[in-house]
């Protein structure tokens, strides 16, 4: 897949289903815990710096972000789970428009589900991942801030991982860091493989 980043726009910011966009496109949804990188992800690989909002604080991203990536596809940019900091009332509420996006929307095609390397899945990581399966939606995992571990160590990250969420068959794993930006090419074609 060849991305112009001119042509990429944000078409709503939506909290219920009768506000998305009907656009004929395949929707890829970005899942993962608050401050893992999904919007710093959606950004790096369309080659923009800000049009998905990112921040060093968690809970930057509070509605679904539907993002048209060049007429080619659909980001939809997921508000992240685990933050303490968020309301049980605010947590509750995200959980439901989460769900509802899940569980019906018919263009969502794939889930990106970041998790960081450096770390084993979190409960919710499990949680998320299980979820996903129940729903029988395709899911590729990706291993952010690779940057933060050594060269030698990513392949053992990745094992852990994997062996961790009992990553099952069909379902890719691939590492990535916003920082290197050297893998957008190998990702939009594991990304392209479900469309
Ligand atoms: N070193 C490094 N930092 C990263 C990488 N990806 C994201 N970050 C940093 O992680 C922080 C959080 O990134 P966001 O993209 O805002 O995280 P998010 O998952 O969208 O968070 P919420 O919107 O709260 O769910 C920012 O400070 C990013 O610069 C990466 O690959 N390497
Ligand atoms: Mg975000």
């Amino acid at each position: 897949m060849k991305i112009n980043p001119n042509h990429i726009e944000l078409l709503i910011s939506a909290v219920k289903s009768e506000q998305y966009p009907e656009t004929g496109l395949s929707e890829v949804a970005l899942s993962g815990r608050s401050n893992v990188g999904k919007s710093t992800f959606i950004n790096s690989m369309i080659g923009r710096k800000n049009v998905a909002r990112t921040s060093a604080q968690p809970g930057k991203t509070q509605t679904l972000n539907f993002y048209n990536i060049d007429q080619q596809l659909i980001f939809v940019d997921v508000p992240g789970y685990g933050y303490a900091k968020v309301s049980k009332k605010k947590r509750e509420e995200f959980g439901k428009m989460i769900e509802a996006y899940l569980t019906t929307r018919e263009s969502l095609k794939l889930v990106v589900q970041l998790i960081d390397i450096r770390h084993k899945p979190t409960e919710d990581d499990l949680l998320m991942y299980d979820y996903l399966k129940y729903y029988e939606i395709p899911t590729l995992i990706i291993a952010t801030k690779e940057d933060k571990i050594k060269k030698g160590k990513v392949q053992k990250h990745l094992a852990d991982i994997k062996k961790e969420l009992e990553l099952e068959e069909g379902d890719k794993i691939m590492s990535y860091s916003s920082v290197h930006n050297n893998k957008q090419q190998m990702i939009w074609s594991a990304i392209e493989s479900y469309l």
